[in-house]
Parts: C-alpha cells; sequence; structure tokens
C-alpha cells in the first residue's frame, strides 16, 4: 500500500516539475528560448545569418579575370552591381602563407598596392587607410584578402599602410589623419575606409564605397558574437567620403593607446551634424585575428575625460592641428608604406634614433622595388 502511495508522490511531483518548465517556457522570451536551444545543436554558428548561403573561397573564378586589349581610355563603365559579388567567404589564418604567395594570386595589383578593373571603368575610387606597427603577421593575412575582396566589388582602390615610427604609445586616429592627408596628396579619392589591420571582412557583399552618411562598416564581428556591443560604436572600420572627413574636422590626435578614440569619432559624426550608416548585420561580418593587448597600447586612462569633453575640442583638435613628419614613401607590390613620426604627448619633436624610441623598421616585403623619399619637411595643415 506505502509502496503504490510513494509511486503516486513520485508521478505527482514529475507531473508539478513539468508544468513549471512550461509556464517558465511560455512566459515572454519563449521563442527566443526555443531557438537557443536548437542553435546549440547547430555547429558554430554564432550569429546563423550564413544559413543557405554557398560560402566560397574568396580567390573563385579572380582568376579568369585577365587585361583586355581594349584601350584604357575606352573603357565602358563598370555594371551598378559588380557580378563577382558571391556573398561570404571562407576566413582562416593558415600559419605558412607569404607576402610573396599573396602577391602571386593577385597579378593585377600594381606598384603601391593600387588596382583598377581589367574591362570596365570603375564608378568608386576608393582608399584604405590601415594603421600599423609590429602586426606583420596580421598585415599580411588582411591583404590576402583584402585584395581579392576589392576586385570582386570592381573598385579602383589603393591600399595605404600608415605605419607609426618608434615606440611610442600608440596613436591610432592620429595615424588616421595622416593617411587622409598622405592619401589625397597622391589621388582624389571619392571614398576612404578606414580600417584596423586584425578584421578581415567575411562577405562581399559589404561594399567597400560611401553613402550619403559616415558608414560604420564593423557592425557584426565574431568577437562581439556577430551583433553591434553599442548602439554608438564606430570602431574597428569606417568609411568617409574627403566632405564627410573635414566636415567633422578629422578625428582627434591626442588619443594615445587603447581605447576611446573611435567613440570620440563617433560623436564626431553627430556633433558635425551627420547620421550614422551601417550594412545589414548580415553582411557587415568580420574575423578579429586573436592577440593580445599590444606593448606600446596600453589602455589611455585619460580617455574618458577626453571624451567628456569632446563636444568643445573637436573643432580644434583634428585635422587643422595634425603635426607630422613622413619618414618614408615606399611604393611596395601590395601597399604604399608610409613611415611616419607623429611625435608624443608633449607634440612633434624631431624623429631621432638616439631618443627613447627607435629607428623606424619599415614593413620590409621580398622582391620589393622600394623607393623611398625621406621627407625633412613636417607636415602641418597644408
Ligand atoms: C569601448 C571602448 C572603445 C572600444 C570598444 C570595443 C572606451 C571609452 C569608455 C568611455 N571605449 O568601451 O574604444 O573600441 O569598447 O572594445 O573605453
Amino acid at each position: 500500500m506505502s509502496n503504490l502511495q510513494s509511486k503516486w508522490r513520485y508521478l505527482v511531483m514529475i507531473l508539478g516539475i513539468q508544468l513549471v518548465v512550461m509556464a517558465l517556457l511560455s512566459r515572454e522570451g519563449y521563442q527566443k528560448r526555443v531557438t537557443y536551444f536548437f542553435r546549440i545543436f547547430r555547429r558554430g554558428d554564432a550569429g546563423g545569418s550564413v544559413r543557405n548561403q554557398t560560402v566560397r573561397d574568396v580567390y573563385a573564378n579572380l582568376s579568369l579575370l585577365t587585361k583586355g586589349l581594349a584601350n584604357e581610355d575606352s573603357l565602358p563603365y563598370c555594371p551598378q552591381k559588380s557580378p563577382l559579388i558571391n556573398g561570404p567567404f571562407h576566413v582562416t589564418f593558415p600559419s605558412g602563407l607569404t607576402l610573396a604567395q599573396v602577391e602571386r594570386k593577385n597579378p593585377l595589383v600594381v606598384r603601391g598596392g593600387r588596382y583598377r578593373p581589367p574591362n570596365c571603368e570603375s564608378h568608386h575610387r576608393t582608399a584604405i587607410i590601415i594603421p600599423h606597427r609590429n602586426r606583420e603577421q596580421h598585415l599580411k593575412f588582411l591583404l590576402y584578402y583584402l585584395h581579392p575582396f576589392l576586385q570582386r566589388q570592381q573598385l579602383n582602390y589603393g591600399i595605404y599602410i600608415i605605419h607609426q615610427a618608434g615606440n611610442y604609445t600608440f596613436n591610432r586616429a592620429k595615424l588616421m589623419n595622416v593617411g587622409f592627408r598622405e592619401a589625397m596628396r597622391e589621388e582624389d579619392w571619392d571614398c576612404l575606409f578606414f580600417h584596423d589591420v586584425d578584421l578581415i571582412p567575411e562577405d562581399d557583399r559589404n561594399t567597400y564605397t560611401c553613402e550619403a552618411h559616415p558608414k560604420h562598416a564593423a557592425i557584426a564581428m565574431d568577437k562581439f558574437g556577430y551583433k553591434l556591443p553599442y548602439k554608438m560604436y564606430f570602431g574597428g572600420v569606417s568609411a568617409l567620403t574627403p566632405q564627410q572627413y573635414l566636415r567633422m574636422n578629422g578625428f582627434p590626435n591626442n588619443y594615445w593607446g587603447w581605447g576611446g578614440e573611435d567613440d570620440d569619432i563617433g560623436l564626431r559624426v553627430s556633433l558635425s551634424g551627420m547620421l550614422i550608416s551601417r550594412p545589414s548585420l548580415t553582411v557587415g561580418r568580420y574575423k578579429m585575428i586573436k592577440h593580445k593587448l599590444d606593448k606600446g597600447n596600453e589602455e589611455n586612462p585619460r580617455r574618458f575625460n577626453m571624451l567628456a569633453k569632446t563636444r568643445h575640442t573637436w573643432r580644434n583638435d583634428g585635422m587643422n592641428s595634425v603635426q607630422y613628419e613622413v619618414l618614408s614613401r615606399e611604393y611596395l607590390p601590395l601597399y604604399t608604406n608610409i613611415t611616419v613620426n607623429v611625435g608624443t604627448q608633449k607634440g612633434l619633436q624631431p624623429f631621432n634614433s638616439k631618443a627613447p624610441t627607435q629607428a623606424p623598421s619599415p614593413v620590409k616585403q621580398p622582391e620589393s622595388h622600394v623607393e623611398t623619399s625621406i621627407s625633412k619637411v613636417r607636415s602641418t595643415n597644408s
């Protein structure tokens, strides 16, 4: 008899538990919980947006592109939407990759990392500005993916590496200002992409062209679960026309070390009366190459105070106040390497190899034809 009673008790208990579980599930968020449950079974698809899409090799069919015999001056315009665009592509980081291999895979890229579509006249002239120091491995992977990615979009493009000389604290935003001025000196670019060296785009529908408002392209990074970390985030990869860039007085020059400068840039966009445009979460996907915080790029403890003052400082700190000294300009096969002295928090001192900083170590490439021009003139707002 007591045996029967305890069986009943168990049965009631199990039913009770089931009721509680069902009640919990049917509250708001039920849908989310069920989706989450099923997602566990789906392999490594954090964003879930590349489903039903064929993920290809970024170089697929690119070797079919060859220089035609047509006269370069009489080429027809490229179609509005490039027929070479595929969508998502695989991004991996094979250890044995060399720059010589990247060069061989991109035979139509010419001196200084320039390219124009061989059989049509592009509608777009895009410069890619990449601040850099001691990240040769990352740069190699970025170039491996960026060149075919941009070629698929039928852009007329150039890649500029802005290399901070010496060991003084890194200044990402100031290097962007240098990149802007030095790139515009060379060509009438209609769009500039300001690009971190460790971010690899994963979908070639993320077009590297400018919009009516400044664009934040790195909206969905793997390190943030392919979501925007916060609404005003403007870090990683952004794009502006020269007019938009100058309207917000470029980027700040005084953020030394990690953090805050991208928030300052985001603030400048709205302070100068513009909005932020973004691609969709499906398309603006990036993989970040994992790394530790670099030596010489420690967290900037002043960033909180500085950000609180941006609304008062942006008009006086930016392109109208940037001071730097170009130490060398090298036209390498895959990019233009501009090595620059950006000075220190105390201002711009002449670059001196005996100072606390050491002589610049420009990024080297095998089989390259280096042409270096030392500019002794300090470049200010000219
Ligand atoms: C933010 C940083 C950004 C950084 C993102 C993502 C600051 C300022 C705090 C007021 N901003 O917190 O610079 O890109 O995280 O890592 O630290």
